[in-house]
Formats: structure tokens, C-alpha cells, sequence
């Protein structure tokens, strides 16, 4: 039996970690974007590595890094729970339509659009009937419903059952295959943990796993003993895979080979989740000082090349809500679109939570 701690953040510290996550989220998004679809070679890991370094100059100023979809659905998630603290799905889906039509070419999965399209002609009569009739009904199993849930896993921090069901509720809007469901629970998941961590603490990486190991455990078929059934558990799977993955000691190109072949980099949640969760924790175990966690473990996502925009962006948000706003380069966050308002977002979502917080104890 894993018991969690429950933090005792204070004030600051809730808002460190709120920014941190959502910074961590749009940075690594904007930082990931040119390099969306790369197979990244030897060299190009060099020219990413001086482009982080350049970003971290202090003033130095390049074209400002634009977001795509990644961030533009997170602002939905973020506003739909600041505007209604209550969660509202509806309000959430018309938001990520209307986010849509505003600006449709932020780089939205081919699929994905069909949703949007369907939501719109229904009039919002049904949210999820959209999303259960893509691919001949066995709904999505892409990314976009991990990509996005942040937000949710910051607002529910402490609520596990509220969490999950409304982590399954915000992602079956667009995501309705299991797949994409458990794979926006797992990026909750680990968020939680690393925003339920002391802050300043380190990371013990193995009982990290253990400890998604554990919650995943009710999302994915059981051992049926009397049948002795093949075991469907993917993510546990995965998360398997990167317990062996952390305890390689394989020179780095092989360790980059394997992590490419054995967790994927593509598109689908089962093939991007994981990776990230492991971008994150191998940063952790491989980094001494607190203050380039962050950097690591975004700054290795892209190198893994793929998806790379939404496996950074994941990444980012998981390193952001365990280091806080105060380990991210603030050359890096003012080279990013929309960095201010993602603050005051942050800020805006922690009163949110606090307020609804309030209201329960008084009622
Ligand atoms: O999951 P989704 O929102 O896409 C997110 C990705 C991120 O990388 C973003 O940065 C952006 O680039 O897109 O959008 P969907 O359209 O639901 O899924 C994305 C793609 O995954 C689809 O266009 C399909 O190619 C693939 N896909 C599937 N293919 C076969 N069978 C998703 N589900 C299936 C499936 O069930
Ligand atoms: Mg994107
Ligand atoms: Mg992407």
C-alpha cells in the first residue's frame, strides 16, 4: 500500500507550482514546435542544445516562439475551470471550438477537426457523441486529451476521484478510446505527484513509478485467474519498460535507441505519455542541482525528435509542477508567446481552486 503524503505548500508555494506547471507546459510547446515531425540526427542534438543555450542568455531576444494546439486547448481547459469552478464540460467544449475557429491553424491533429466541426452543427446538444464516432467508433487514441489536461491536474491536486473523473470527462469531449482516456490519466497522475512533492525535495524515480504503477492499476483489465487470460495493461506496461530504462547504464546513443524503440515518440497518447513521464524522471536522476532540471528533461523530449511539441510540452508541465516557476529560465518564458498571460492564468486557476476550496468548508 503506497500512502501519499499530503503537502503542506504554503501560498507561495501553490503558486510557484501552479506557474511552474503551466509555464512548463507552454515552454515546452513553443520550444518543441520546429522540430514537430524531425527525426533528430547527432548534430541537430548539438543545434538544439545551442538553442537552449542562446534562449538562456540573459536579454537575448529572438522572434518570439509561437504555440499551437498543445497550449490553445490547455487555455481552454484553464479558462472553462476559472470561469465555472464548478467543472462545466459543455462550457469547456464550446471553448475549444470556438478556440478553434478563431485561430485553426495552431498545427490541430487531422482528426480532431472533425470533432469541432460536429460539436458545432449539433449545437452542443450531446458533447461526447462527436468524439465516440471517430474511427468507426472506436473514438480517438491521439494525444490532444493528455496534452491539455494540466490544468485539471493542478485544480484537483489533492481530490483524487473529482480528478479522474473529470480528467475522463475533459478528454472524452475529443478522445473517447481508452487509450487516450488512460493516457490523459497518466499525465495527471504524474503531475500530482511531482506538485504533491515537498517542495525542494528530491525525487526518489523508482517509487515514482511504483506509484503510477499503483494508480493505474483500476484503469486496465485485471488477471482474470480462472481463465488465466492475457493481460491488457498497457501503460503499466510502459511503465515497466521505463523502471528498466532507469536503470540503464548503456552509453547514451544506445540508452536514446531503445528509449526511441521500447516508448515510442509519435502521436498516440500510449506512445507519447510515458515517454515524457520518462524525459522528466531520467532528467531527475541524472541532474544534481535543482535549477536545470527543468532544461534537461524538456531539452532531451525534443531531442527524442517525433511529437515533439506535445512530448516537451508534457514533459514540461510534469518538470514545471515539481520544481516550480523559480527553476524555469525567465530569458526562455519571455521568448514564448503569451508568457504573461499564462501567469496570470496560473494565478487566476489557484484563486479558482481556493475560492471553490472556501465555498465547500462554508457550506
Ligand atoms: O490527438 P489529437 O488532438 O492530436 C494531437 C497531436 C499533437 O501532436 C498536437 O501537437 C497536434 O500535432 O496533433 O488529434 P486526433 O486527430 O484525434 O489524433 C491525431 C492522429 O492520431 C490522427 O490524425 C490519426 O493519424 C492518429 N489516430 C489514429 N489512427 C488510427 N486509429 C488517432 N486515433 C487513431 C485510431 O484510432
Ligand atoms: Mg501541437
Ligand atoms: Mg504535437
Amino acid at each position: 500500500m503506497i500512502r501519499r503524503m499530503m503537502p503542506t505548500h504554503n501560498c507561495e508555494v501553490l503558486r510557484k507550482k501552479f506557474r511552474g506547471c503551466l509555464l512548463g507546459s507552454l515552454l515546452g510547446d513553443c520550444l518543441g514546435a520546429p522540430f514537430e515531425g524531425d527525426f533528430i540526427s547527432a548534430g541537430e542534438k548539438i543545434v538544439i542544445k545551442n538553442y537552449f543555450d542562446k534562449l538562456e542568455t540573459p536579454d537575448f531576444k529572438g522572434p518570439i516562439k509561437q504555440y499551437t494546439d498543445d497550449t490553445a486547448m490547455t487555455r481552454c481547459v484553464a479558462k472553462a475551470l476559472i470561469d465555472k469552478p464548478e467543472p462545466d464540460f459543455t462550457l469547456m467544449a464550446k471553448l475549444f471550438v470556438k478556440e478553434y475557429f478563431l485561430e485553426p491553424k495552431r498545427g490541430y491533429g487531422q482528426n480532431v477537426i472533425t470533432v469541432f466541426k460536429k460539436l458545432k452543427q449539433s449545437r452542443f446538444q450531446d458533447i461526447f457523441k462527436p468524439a465516440s464516432e471517430q474511427f468507426n467508433g472506436s473514438g480517438s487514441l491521439g494525444n490532444g486529451g493528455a496534452m491539455r489536461i494540466a490544468p485539471l491536474a493542478l485544480y484537483f491536486f489533492d481530490k483524487d476521484d473529482l480528478l479522474v473523473d473529470a480528467a475522463t470527462k475533459a478528454t472524452k469531449i475529443t478522445h473517447t478510446h481508452p487509450l487516450g482516456v488512460n493516457g490523459a490519466l497518466l499525465q495527471c497522475m504524474a503531475i500530482q505527484q511531482c506538485f504533491m512533492t515537498k517542495h525542494g525535495d528530491k525525487i526518489d524515480v523508482h517509487k515514482f513509478v511504483e506509484e503510477l504503477l499503483h494508480k493505474m492499476k483500476p484503469f486496465e483489465y485485471e488477471e482474470d485467474e480462472d481463465f488465466e487470460e492475457i493481460l491488457e495493461k498497457p501503460y503499466r506496461e510502459k511503465l515497466l519498460l521505463i523502471q528498466n530504462l532507469l536503470h540503464r547504464t548503456y552509453e547514451n546513443d544506445e540508452l536514446y535507441d531503445e528509449v526511441l524503440e521500447t516508448l515510442g515518440n509519435n502521436i498516440s497518447a500510449l506512445e507519447s505519455v510515458p515517454t515524457a513521464i520518462y524525459c522528466f524522471l531520467k532528467a531527475c536522476a541524472e541532474t544534481p542541482e535543482m535549477k536545470d532540471i527543468f532544461r534537461n528533461a524538456v531539452e532531451y523530449a525534443i531531442t527524442l525528435g517525433g511529437d515533439t511539441d506535445t512530448i516537451a510540452s508534457m514533459t514540461g508541465a510534469i518538470a514545471g509542477a515539481y520544481v516550480g516557476e523559480e527553476h524555469l529560465n525567465k530569458n526562455v518564458i519571455e521568448n514564448c508567446e503569451k508568457h504573461k498571460e499564462t501567469i496570470e492564468m496560473a494565478d487566476n486557476l489557484l484563486a479558482a481552486r481556493q475560492e471553490e476550496t472556501a465555498e465547500m468548508k462554508n457550506s
